[in-house]
């Protein structure tokens, strides 16, 4: 791979990457060079993820950490510059959804999702600028959705964070330029991943459909978004800010199938 898309010498921290895309871009940033940090929200799973990526031959860094917690989240950014190094590259992938109809969400089931999909973000994006700043420079990835651009019934809250992340990510980048810190996001289109296995389930109405709503006609899998994290965690982005790239198989294109 040619030297714009190398990470030799970086450090990648990204959130919530005990498994799941946070784990497939963290991979995939370790095979361009990268020192991979991760956390999650409880010892089990950080040991469970430390475990995979020593079977994948990774040497990962692993901390407990709540990402809607500024105390955790800037006691954890100081150990992982002291331990490793400081952060060159942040994804912020920690993300949670509460498929629950509007008339039926409380505001707290409300405000939860908010919480961990919007707000944890604008902390651990915070905590780790500083350390861009003082090393001249850094990439910060945030993990939108389809979400960020269209609804659907029962997602009212996750919607409603992950299109403030997708703005979150064009202030920030607007806010952070000067300081050559690229902020971009990466819209994941339908994957098949633990968060969705409730859809995916045999017979699930969900299913057909959204594969009738994507003309690649299928499911995207974690493998998918590995290119452009790589992208857009390398130099090969230094010009892209602002931008959210969706990596969704044409979903956001398509008006859907016409009837034959
Ligand atoms: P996921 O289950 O959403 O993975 C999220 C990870 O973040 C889990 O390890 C989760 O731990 C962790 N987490 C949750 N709350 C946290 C907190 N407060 N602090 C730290 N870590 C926390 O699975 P995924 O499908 O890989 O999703 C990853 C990201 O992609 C999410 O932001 C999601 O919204 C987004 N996304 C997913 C899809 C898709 O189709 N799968 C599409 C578009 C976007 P627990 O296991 O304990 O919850
Ligand atoms: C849902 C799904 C989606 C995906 C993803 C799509 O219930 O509609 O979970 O929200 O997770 O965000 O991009």
């Amino acid at each position: 791979m040619s030297k714009r898309f190398s990470l030799e010498g970086k450090t990648a921290f990204v959130t919530g990457a005990s498994y799941g895309i946070g784990m497939a871009i963290a991979k995939a940033f370790h095979s361009e060079g990268a020192a991979i940090v991760f956390n999650d929200i409880n010892i089990d799973l950080v040991q469970k993820g430390i475990a995979s990526y020593r079977e994948a031959g990774i040497t990962a860094s692993g901390y407990v950490c709540d990402v809607t917690s500024e105390e955790q989240v800037a006691e954890t950014v100081s150990k992982i510059a002291a331990e490793v190094g400081t952060i060159d590259i942040l994804v912020n992938n920690a993300g949670v959804i509460k498929r629950i109809p509007a008339l039926e969400m409380t505001a707290r089931e409300f405000w939860q999702v908010i919480d961990v999909d919007l707000v944890g973000p604008f902390i651990v994006s915070k905590a780790v600028a500083p350390g861009m700043i003082a090393k001249g420079g850094g990439k910060i990835i945030n993990i939108c959705s389809m979400m960020s651009e269209l609804g659907r019934e029962t997602v009212s809250a996750y919607a409603a964070a992950k299109g403030g992340l997708k703005m979150l990510t064009r202030n920030l980048a607007c806010e952070w330029a000067e300081h050559n810190i690229q902020v971009n996001g990466i819209g994941p289109g339908y994957i098949a991943t633990p968060q969705t296995a409730p859809l995916r389930e045999k017979g699930h109405p969900f299913n057909e459909f959204i594969i009738a709503k994507t003309p690649a006609a299928r499911w995207g899998t974690t493998e998918d978004l590995e290119g452009p994290a790589i992208f857009l965690a390398s130099a090969a982005s230094d010009f892209v800010n602002g931008h959210v790239l969706y990596v969704d198989g044409g979903i956001l294109a398509y008006i859907g199938k016409q009837p034959k």
